[in-house]
């Protein structure tokens, strides 16, 4: 009797934390897949990152995330992105802003934008806020 009551317990204990696992997966950096990653200024690396570390045509959801040196995520306080692809041919330059929300996790910020035709974009980013301000690009091909 004792037995099955110690079992039943450390079943429920192991049902929480994979519950407790799963709520916090969408803010985790770990749990994403890295798109592209480079110098952001003030010592900081930036990072897009996604599900499958792909960006594609369409409707896109993303994480943008800082991190010092250590790799630990840093508050830039507000940020912006704009895809930029530029001209080809007679086909003008285009541009696509980024629509952001913070994260429960500081540093963290979840990005949604439209990328309107697969091929070479450049990640335009910039910050401003508590680890000072910058401006840089990333480049990425969407498939
Ligand atoms: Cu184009």
């Amino acid at each position: 009797m004792r037995k099955i009551l110690l079992v039943t317990t450390s079943i429920s204990i192991f049902a929480l934390l994979v519950l407790a696992s799963a709520c916090s997966s969408s803010n985790n950096p770990a749990s994403v897949k890295t798109v592209i990653s480079g110098p952001a200024g003030n010592n900081l690396t930036a990072t897009i990152a996604n599900a499958d570390g792909v960006l594609r045509k369409g409707q896109q959801e993303f994480t943008l995330t800082f991190t010092d040196a250590s790799g630990m995520p840093v508050d830039v306080g507000s940020v912006a992105l704009n895809y930029r692809m530029a001209a080809m041919g007679s086909m003008a330059e285009m541009n696509s802003g980024t629509a952001f929300t913070t994260t429960g996790t500081p540093g963290v910020y979840h990005g949604k934008a439209s990328i309107d035709m697969a091929g070479e974009w450049k990640a335009q980013i910039t910050y401003e806020g508590p680890a000072g301000k910058g401006s840089f690009t990333l480049p990425i091909i969407a498939k």
